[in-house]
């Protein structure tokens, strides 16, 4: 009941900050959030982790390509490497604990990166696509498809083929690492789920379900559901 949800945040000079849709789709599902800023020692951040019962990786700015070993594109976004660091550091320390983790967006590729996958720097100049990823619409409005693989956890938890999107990314999963899969895809091809059968629950989406969820989108709302279920 009421499982703690660490969660990653943005940050930049003086400022930590999440889009409360983040919080708001936690709580609304029935999970306590706990913020997890920038840290250096790691028995504090080991501490911090041994409280929640579950991770979110939440959205934001680009993985720092050093990390797959690439040079930056100049088609590459803003980094932030302390940001990467954190997050690296806590994921490592749930997935030994076999806890739950939900991935959204930048959490998406981080997850791949960290088990040595790399990731598209950015799509339009990289993949001759017919689907806009960055859509021009409401926040909580799904404007592209994608379709489910069946015998995956999100085609468990969503219960359907096929489903409608938002879409805010312009860098995507290239190529994957075990041990993940790709559970969903844009009729682009461009992966836009990954999740791990070896672990309990690790669950990465490339769109912003926290953005639908709060509009009580059924869909969105399910994903957040069992993700606490998993923590509880
Ligand atoms: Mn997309």
């Amino acid at each position: 009941m009421y499982p703690i949800i660490g969660m990653t945040m943005d940050q930049d000079n003086k400022k930590f900050f999440l889009n409360q849709d983040y919080v708001q789709s936690i709580i609304q599902a029935g999970g306590i959030p706990l913020l997890i800023p920038y840290m250096e020692d790691p028995i504090m951040i080991k501490k911090l982790v041994d409280s929640c019962d579950g991770l979110l990786l939440t959205g934001g700015e680009d993985v720092d390509p050093i990390l797959y070993g690439e040079e930056p594109s100049p088609n590459l976004g803003e980094i932030v490497p302390a940001r990467d660091e954190i997050e690296r550091k806590v994921f490592d320390l749930f997935l030994q604990q076999n806890k739950p983790i939900l991935a959204i967006c930048r959490g998406c590729q981080l997850v791949n990166v960290a088990f040595g996958g790399n990731l598209y720097q950015d799509i339009p100049s990289q993949i001759a696509s017919e689907v806009n990823h960055c859509q021009r619409a409401p926040r909580g409005y799904g404007t592209h498809s994608i379709h489910i693989e069946r015998n995956s956890l999100l085609f468990k938890i969503i219960g359907k083929h096929k489903i409608r999107v938002n879409s805010y990314h312009h860098q995507s999963v290239k190529t994957l690492s075990a041990p993940l899969a790709a559970s969903a895809l844009a009729t682009d091809n461009v992966i836009e789920a990954i999740e791990s059968e070896a672990h309990a629950f690790l669950l990465g989406v490339q769109w912003h379900p926290e953005g639908m969820a709060v509009l009580q989108d059924k869909h969105a709302m399910q994903l957040f559901s069992s993700f606490i279920d998993a923590c509880n």
